[in-house]
């Protein structure tokens, strides 16, 4: 079976780039050793000290991100790291050609009754400085610590996912992972529905109203609560996934953040033959303004994105 580094080696002929995708994935295959023993360890709860949105910090995310930094900091390429755990960005080499952006540990929340979590990482040129569109990523990736640990990874070709084997390798199971433009299954966290705008509502109430409405088909909802478990199988199998503007969250932008959870899995779906937009725009051309920045999300198979968009056209 292929390996990530001979994958890598027919993707691209920079070794550095190279180099920061094998550190991510090294700091990704360490941290699914640490995960998977965090309860007897007790790390997992709370760390006792809080992130730059105020969102009390659990031992986890602070071992993991220390994780990121330090196989990082090994890689002379990687000038800057953004976090979502730290509030501002942390200068690593000085001749450094890349920014990466990530979220060491996103879905924490679910750490205490074992669902799937992930690292989610966006590789960006050091030239275009820390705020640049999502159209500007050389390469994005996530690992997503399940019953098996999978990291997902695109350079500009194929979005092509490895599992991690009992060695530490990781190695292709999937060469070219392909959304299918339709599907019958949606992700929302539908107690949010008082908050939603009329283009969200009419969305999936036509979804809800299955073959005895307008969209002609049944479907099924999932909301595991962990992006990287929703966008991983929506890879997988097809989907949609929605986290928009409401009411609730407009004064912030949205409620995911944009450099390192909305631009590197657009990123990845998109390679996948997915579509991605804000509801407006597609979220790869947002201009960001700050690093934490929040922005709505949805994005999954593509005819299912279209209808989406076509209600806010409406709107
Ligand atoms: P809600 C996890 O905290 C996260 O950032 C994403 O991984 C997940 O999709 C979303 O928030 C869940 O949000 O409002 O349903 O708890």
């Amino acid at each position: 079976m292929t390996d990530l580094a001979q994958w890598l080696n027919r993707q691209t002929n920079d070794a550095d780039l190279a180099q920061t995708i094998m550190s991510m994935a090294a700091a990704g295959a360490e941290l699914a050793a640490v995960l998977r023993q965090a309860p007897i360890a007790g790390q997992t709860g709370l760390a006792g000290s809080e992130n730059v949105q105020g969102e009390a910090q659990k031992a986890l995310d602070v071992i993991s991100n220390d994780i990121v930094l330090n196989h990082l900091k090994a890689n002379s390429a990687v000038s800057i790291l953004i976090s979502e755990e730290l509030d501002e960005a942390v200068d690593l080499s000085s001749q450094g050609r890349f920014i990466v952006a990530t979220d060491p540990l996103d879905g924490s929340s679910n750490l205490d009754v074992n669902v799937t979590v992930g690292t989610i990482f966006s590789i960006l040129p050091r030239a275009g400085g820390l705020l640049q569109k999502g159209s500007a990523q050389l390469a994005a990736g996530y690992i997503a610590y399940g019953p098996a640990a999978s990291l997902v990874v695109r350079i500009t070709g194929t979005t092509s996912v490895f599992t991690l084997d009992a060695n530490g390798v990781w190695l292709l199971t999937l060469a070219a992972a392909q959304v299918p433009a339709t599907s019958g299954e949606f992700a929302i966290n539908t107690a949010r529905e008082r908050f939603w705008d009329a283009a969200t509502t009419s969305y999936v109430r036509e979804n809800v109203a299955g073959e005895t409405g307008a969209a002609g088909k049944r479907y099924n909802m999932r909301w595991v609560g962990s992006m990287v478990a929703d966008i991983h199988r929506i890879l997988m199998r097809g989907g949609i996934f929605l986290y928009p503007l409401d009411s609730e969250t407009v004064s912030k932008g949205g409620r995911l953040r944009l450099l390192y959870e909305a631009n590197p899995m657009s990123w990845l779906v998109e390679g996948a033959g997915g579509r991605s937009t804000t509801g407006r725009q597609n979220i790869l051309d947002v201009e960001p303004t700050d690093i934490h920045q929040r922005a709505p999300v949805i994005l999954g198979s593509s005819e299912e994105v279209k209808r989406v968009e076509d209600w806010y056209r409406r709107a």
